[in-house]
């Protein structure tokens, strides 16, 4: 189901159009109203007139998370605090949170949008939908709340924790979709797994997942233990929050609402473009905001996108599974390494449950790197060589995908900690031991 067929299907021609003309009015709010960036504009040399179409968009200077931070809490917003109706914070766990500033506006775009989203999934207003993304200001939570609203879908606003209850009302009142992240579906698939009630008498169909970066292995883990299809939902507390990106039922690629956030992907060293097609750093501009417009905010994810026209009939770009964040990147002896390669490592090896932690440290000027890895309960035994064997099978796997031969600790099954939201998955000791 398409929610708005012209802004998802219009022609590249009418959608480029349509946004050198927002990017034209945006930029006249941000010179005029937000002091930052008219003085960034004028330290550049570039004046809103000198902006004619979407492509001149590169003459534009980039905005980074640092700059929400040097403008802490509400410094670049482009709308009175009159006209400000909500405020969501980015959950950073070092220094002072990203404060975001919405109009009455801004909240409506953000329903259109996550109605999009819902309506590719499949749902409409016959449907039960459980909220588990956190309440509060983390946008998950109220971000998906007001996109089942907005479908006239019933919405179950758990928020996140309480597994018991939330496997009893999932169960009781029908529920068909569940937003969460995805580290937590697999702990409620495993906790519904371990109630004993049959699967068969849930009416749970789609997962909306989203807020972390999940492999091909994940998604078909979930699907598989909990019987669903899962689903895509990209955000991020700066530009929108859930809503900025989704799949639609042909699942090749994370379609992006352009219309309203024109995404860009530079190299992230130099600044510059990278080839169509090429992986880089994803850039946003915020088209049609008011309360805090971005411009050329600078996300730290990294994926490529397609313009191909998609078989579902929506020509909104598509964009790869986000493979980690620049600021993810663990260079270890020197070499790069993504915790989501070991994700789809350990995904696709029987053996092992997909629930690791990884601990890089440094050691004698060496780094030393370790995953802990729970094993399934059919492999785990008492038996040392059997043991053996499985660190040398998992250790010599990741070798040959990252390059690089971790330590491997067996750990019993549900022994590592549960997440039931964000999970998080790697401790770099380097960084506190500088
Ligand atoms: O995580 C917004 C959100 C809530 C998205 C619920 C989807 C569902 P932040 O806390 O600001 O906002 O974190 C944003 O999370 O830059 C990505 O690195 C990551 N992220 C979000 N969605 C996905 C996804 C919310 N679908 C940051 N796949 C982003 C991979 C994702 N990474």
């Amino acid at each position: 189901m398409i929610w708005n067929e012209k802004a998802e299907c219009m022609s590249r021609d009418e959608r480029m159009w349509l946004q050198s003309e927002r990017l034209k009015k945006v930029l006249e709010r941000v010179y005029f109203n937000c002091e930052p960036y008219r003085k960034r504009m004028q330290e550049a040399g570039v004046m809103p007139g000198d902006i004619n179409t979407i492509e001149d968009i590169v003459k534009l200077p980039f905005t980074s998370k640092k700059d929400l931070r040097d403008y802490y809490p509400l410094g670049l917003l482009s709308s009175p605090m009159s006209e400000i109706v909500r405020v969501h914070a980015s959950s950073g766990t070092t220094g002072k949170p990203i404060v975001v500033g919405y109009t009455r506006n801004d909240l409506s775009i953000w329903k259109e949008v996550g109605a999009r989203c819902l309506s590719a999934y499949g749902l409409g207003k016959n449907d039960v939908v459980q909220v588990s993304y956190g309440y509060g200001l983390f946008t998950g939570g109220l971000g998906a709340h007001g996109a089942v609203e907005t479908i006239g879908g019933t919405v179950v606003p758990m928020s996140s924790g309480n597994t018991e209850k939330q496997i009893l009302m999932m169960h009781d009142l029908g529920v068909k979709a569940l937003c969460c992240t995805p580290s937590y579906a697999l702990h409620l698939a495993e906790c519904i797994e371990r109630s004993g009630i049959p699967r068969s008498e849930f009416q749970l169909k789609v997962g909306i997942f989203g807020a972390e970066p999940w492999t091909e292995e994940m998604r078909r883990e979930i699907e598989q233990r909990l019987g669903i299809k899962a689903f895509d939902i990209y955000g991020l507390t700066e530009i929108m929050g859930p809503g900025v990106g989704y799949e639609c039922n042909l699942q090749h690629g994370t379609h992006l609402n352009e219309d309203h956030f024109y995404p860009e992907i530079i190299n992230p060293e130099t600044g510059e473009h990278v080839k169509p097609g090429e992986k880089g750093e994803l850039v946003f501009t915020t088209l049609t905001k008011e309360g805090m417009p971005l411009i050329r905010f600078r996300t730290r994810d990294l994926t490529y996108l397609n313009y191909d026209k998609c078989e579902c009939g929506r020509t909104l770009v598509r964009m790869a599974k986000i493979m980690g964040r620049t600021d993810d990147m663990l260079i270890i002896r020197g070499v790069n390494v993504f915790p989501s390669q070991i994700e789809s490592v350990i995904l696709e090896t029987a053996e092992f449950e997909p629930h690791f932690f990884i601990t890089v440290d440094r050691v004698n000027n060496t780094d030393t790197f370790e995953i802990k890895v729970e094993v399934k309960e059919q492999y785990y035994t008492d038996d040392i060589n059997g043991m053996i064997k499985l660190q040398k099978l998992l250790a010599h796997k990741i070798q040959s995908v990252v390059g690089l031969q971790p330590t491997i600790r067996l750990v019993e099954p549900r022994s590592l900690q549960r997440s039931e939201g964000k999970e998080k998955r790697v401790l770099d000791k380097r960084v506190f031991n500088n």
